[in-house]
């Protein structure tokens, strides 16, 4: 879909979290993204519970993606996520890959390719990490093309889905469908 001003683009968000009940953080997100100004919630993925990438002297972490058609441009749609990390109680602290209450990716703005100061679309590091790949292939036809990455399957063959197990249904859910599609 077309990105220029005003368009509605489908934009796929990645979800992160690993502290304070970080499935309720997941849940809690996205029924915020889903009240985002010229946004409509298309999908929500299944939950996960993911081993950590980076240091290993942390919590496991729940990850899930979106999907949204808003007509945000990506720089807004960039801030209002960090608005909701905010909310969360995002800390900050410098550490690389270190423990969060809540983390937003923009992993995927319609068929962007761009590299701009403090956004990279789409998200650098899609095809090396099974925590996106995963929750993206509930909600993102398999022959999805992550412009410059590959096709979205593929990059799963490819980086394999070890340390990822969905959540059970029944441990989460205050009203999210699992892996539905909303429309
Ligand atoms: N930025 C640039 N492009 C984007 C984009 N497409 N989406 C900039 C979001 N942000 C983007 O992010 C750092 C900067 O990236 C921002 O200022 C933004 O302008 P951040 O959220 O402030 O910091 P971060 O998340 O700690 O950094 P980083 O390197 O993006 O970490 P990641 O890649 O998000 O990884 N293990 C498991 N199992 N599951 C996880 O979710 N997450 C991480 C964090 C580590 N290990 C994990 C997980
Ligand atoms: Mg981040």
């Amino acid at each position: 879909m077309a990105d220029a001003a005003g368009a509605t683009a489908v934009v796929y968000i990645g979800l992160g979290a690993n502290l304070n009940n970080p499935a309720r953080q997941v849940e809690h997100a996205i029924g915020e993204l889903a009240a985002l100004p010229q946004s409509r919630l298309g999908a929500v993925s299944r939950l996960y519970r993911t081993a950590p990438l980076g240091p290993q002297d942390q919590p496991h972490f729940v990850n899930a993606a979106v999907r949204l058609d808003s007509a945000l441009t990506p720089p807004a749609l960039l801030e209002a996520l960090q608005g909701i990390e905010c909310a969360h109680g995002r800390v900050r602290d410098g550490r690389r890959w270190g423990p969060r209450t809540l983390d937003l990716d923009l992993l995927l703005h319609g068929d962007l390719n761009s590299r701009q100061p403090g956004l990279t679309l789409p998200h650098p590091e899609i095809h090396r990490r099974a925590f996106v790949l995963v929750p993206l292939l509930d909600i993102a036809p398999p022959t999805l093309l992550v412009p410059g990455q590959g096709v979205l399957a593929e990059l799963l063959r490819r980086c394999g889905d070890d340390g990822i197990e969905p959540l059970a249904a029944d441990t989460y859910g205050s009203g999210v469908p699992p892996r539905a599609a909303l429309s």
